[in-house]
């Protein structure tokens, strides 16, 4: 709330000085020095709905509820920051889907409440799990996110007999050619030296389980191609897939593992889907572009509540809509467990090592190289000079068919 006081009481003096009224007695025990000072976290968690951030309410290691903040243009159902009394660490719920994770970061980082320059960024949040790579309650660590539906889509009843899925990229004509028209969503490269130093800390956590997730893993234990999904859950560096839209079944889980591949120039490994993480990256990014934010400490950090395609011998709609998965309670208990192994490592090596960041050995940020060097995925030379051609073009269909 101290924030958000501050700025009632500022809105106060504004009014009356211009209706002239006498209110300025109240509004005068406000401190000047303390509406410009501003929270300087170490490590910014964010969570995307109430069960990824209560999770995080309530534990012995720090309390995130002892102070809540306020930002203008956060959520109408999350509207608040929530930080450790000394503002160290912090926390916020983004809503749900692409447009809601844009939006609040964007207002995050440009609040001008936090001072995030030297903040690391903790995605936590769930999402379905490719069973080729890893099983439920798993919590997973992505190098790259990708845009997966940012295609062309026909429903795969119209589809050409020739083509594998209904989604193809857009300004081809054929499901896994390289997309012709780039909006600069598409993929974003995380730090790698960072995700590394996250896994070693989240390894030293007991991950949580249940008996539900247990018996329906097990199901998939019957085909060899998911001897990932019947084992017990693990920490995994994979790649995570961002869409709106909430996928399922076993083509549309191969056609977006097949366009991860693609648009990362085959380094991408497909294993979570989420609806959020392209969208809080590009919000990111561009906050870094103004120098508001280091793009090179951001975690992306997602645990798996089901899967995203159903064991052998089962539908896709009974998998997706009534099968007991057992994966929800795990996935988010083990968001806490590995991410406050995360957190208390990075606090705890503040001085010593993470003030002064984490040098990364990859290519840290968008297709379009916004923040410098170039992106080591896409089909190298070809993707360089294109991106800056298109992105000079304008958005969207504007640019289609005339490539
Ligand atoms: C912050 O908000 C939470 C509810 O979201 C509440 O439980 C807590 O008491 C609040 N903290 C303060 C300091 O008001
Ligand atoms: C796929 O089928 C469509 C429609 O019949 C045809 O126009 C196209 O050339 C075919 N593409 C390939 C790569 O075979
Ligand atoms: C998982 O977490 C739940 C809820 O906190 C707890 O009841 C259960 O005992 C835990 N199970 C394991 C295997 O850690
Ligand atoms: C994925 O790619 C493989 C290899 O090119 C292809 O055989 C398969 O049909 C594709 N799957 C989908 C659903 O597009
Ligand atoms: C893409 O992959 C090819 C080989 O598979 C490689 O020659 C090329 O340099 C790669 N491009 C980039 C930008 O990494
Ligand atoms: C979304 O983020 C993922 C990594 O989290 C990245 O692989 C992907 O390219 C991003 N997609 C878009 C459209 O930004």
């Amino acid at each position: 709330m101290r924030f958000s006081s501050i700025y009632t009481a500022a809105a106060c003096l504004l009014s009356s000085f211009v209706s002239g009224s006498s209110s300025l007695a109240e509004t005068a025990v406000v401190k000047p020095s303390t509406s410009t000072s501003k929270i300087t976290p170490k490590v910014f968690i964010i969570t995307h709905f109430n069960p990824e951030a209560a999770v995080w309410w309530n534990i012995p290691e720090f309390n995130l509820l002892a102070q809540n903040i306020t930002v203008p243009g956060f959520s109408p159902l999350f509207p608040e920051a929530h930080c450790t009394a000394d503002g160290s660490i912090c926390q916020l719920i983004t809503g749900e889907g692409e447009i809601n994770a844009a939006v609040t970061l964007t207002s995050l980082v440009r609040s001008g409440l936090f001072d995030l320059r030297q903040t690391y960024f903790l995605i936590a949040g769930i999402g379905g799990i490719n069973p080729e790579i890893g099983t439920t309650a798993s919590v997973t660590f992505a190098r790259f996110s990708i845009q997966v539906a940012l295609q062309y889509e026909l429903d795969a009843r119209e589809k050409p007999d020739n083509f594998s899925t209904g989604y193809f990229p857009q300004d081809t004509n054929f499901p896994d050619q390289y997309p012709q028209s780039i909006y600069g969503t598409e993929v974003f490269e995380v730090n790698d030296a960072l995700r590394q130093v996250a896994i070693g800390f989240a390894t030293k956590a007991t991950l949580n389980d249940s008996a539900a997730a247990a018996t329906y893993r097990a199901n998939y234990a019957k085909s060899t191609r998911f001897a990932a999904a019947a084992q017990g859950p693990r920490i995994l560096a994979c790649d995570s897939a961002t869409a709106d839209t909430y996928f399922s079944g076993a083509l549309l889980g191969e056609a977006f593992a097949n366009y991860t591949k693609l648009v990362t120039n085959g380094t991408g490994q497909y294993c979570t889907s989420e609806q959020e993480d392209n969208a809080t990256l590009e919000a990111l990014l561009r906050g870094a572009a103004s120098g508001l934010l280091d793009f090179a400490r951001i975690i992306v950090m997602r645990s798996a509540s089901d899967f995203d395609f159903p064991p052998p011998g089962q539908s896709a709609f009974f998998h997706l809509v009534y099968a007991e998965q057992g994966g929800f309670a795990p996935a988010v208990q083990n968001l806490y467990r590995a991410g406050v192994k995360i957190v208390g490592g990075i606090v705890n090596g503040w001085d010593a090592t993470y003030s002064k960041g984490v040098a990364a050995n990859n290519y840290v940020g968008d297709i379009f190289g916004t923040l410098g060097g170039k992106p080591d995925f896409g089909p190298g030379s070809k993707f360089d000079n294109k991106a800056v051609n298109l992105r000079k073009r304008g958005p969207g269909r504007q640019g289609k068919r005339t490539l």
